[in-house]
């Protein structure tokens, strides 16, 4: 069965630039090699196209070196787009860049003014309701500012928390299907998943809590088995793509697109 939060006709992103070496990082753990982000970065958008997705792929955008992680900049529903206001300050332009894109897709785009912070990473939509976690990059006037403009689509937003030291909600979970969350320990022990069944990372394998579901396919970062194992026990086809160089810059499968079903 397909369901609007799991099943896509397109996605959006937008190739690394050379300043990608710039990009913010919690931890530097040394400069990302760009042929080898590049390389994962085809791979991506090819196992995108898998699923039968078409991808739109922008131009890099020298000025923003983290303007690859195009899923911080909106939130799209079925209903239309909501363009966000990126907590870390470096990434406010990202958004202007972005809306063209979206308004191209979307009759109805709406946008989220600072100094209201919030970043889409720290948003999941389970089908049922909008989960946004505070943390370092959204805070509470971001939350309310979602709440409002996402009212008279019929959504309800519920705000959560992002542990301290995780740096998007998203970092540590992913929605596999309307009824069930990949999560870390530390994420869904605060009981913001109540309702859902969880699936939980297996211990050590915490950075591969960050996968995306699109269409037939979970696509979640090379390396992790036992996720890779657990993920694939509910039947969906686990489709591992390399993830070391954008992982450096604390980025991961979901920060890489924008999944949507166009609405003119
Ligand atoms: C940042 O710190 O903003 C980027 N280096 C990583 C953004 C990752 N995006 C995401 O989790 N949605």
């Amino acid at each position: 069965m397909t369901h609007p939060a799991t099943h896509f006709t397109h996605a959006v992103t937008r190739r690394p630039g050379r300043s990608v070496t710039e990009g913010l990082r919690a931890v530097d753990t040394g400069a990302p090699d760009l042929g080898r982000m590049l390389r994962d970065h085809d791979d991506y958008i090819a196992a995108l196209r898998e699923t039968g997705a078409e991808v739109i792929v922008l131009d890099p955008l020298e000025a923003f070196p983290d303007a690859l992680f195009v899923e911080d900049t909106a939130l799209c529903l079925p209903e239309g787009a909501v363009l966000m206001a990126p907590g870390a300050p470096s990434r406010l332009g990202e958004v202007a860049e972005m809306a063209p894109t979206l308004g191209a897709l979307f009759a109805d785009l709406r946008r989220l003014d600072p100094p209201a912070r919030i970043e889409a990473g720290d948003i999941l939509w389970t089908g049922r309701e909008v989960l946004v976690g505070r943390s370092a990059r959204t805070d509470a006037a971001g939350v309310a500012a979602l709440r409002t403009a996402v009212a008279d689509w019929g959504h309800t937003v519920r705000e959560v928390e992002t542990p301290p030291g995780v740096l998007h909600f998203k970092t540590d979970c992913a929605l596999i299907d309307p009824e069930t969350v990949l999560a870390t320990r530390r994420l869904a022990a605060s009981g913001c998943f109540a309702g859902y069944r969880v699936l939980f990372v297996p211990e050590g394998e915490e950075a591969a809590a960050n996968v995306i579901r699109f269409n037939d396919a979970v696509i979640m970062p090379a390396g992790f088995a036992r996720t890779a194992e657990a993920i694939a026990a509910t039947g969906l086809r686990v489709r591992p793509v390399g993830n070391t160089e954008c992982a450096r810059l604390d980025g991961g499968m979901s920060c890489l697109s924008l999944r949507l079903n166009p609405r003119s």
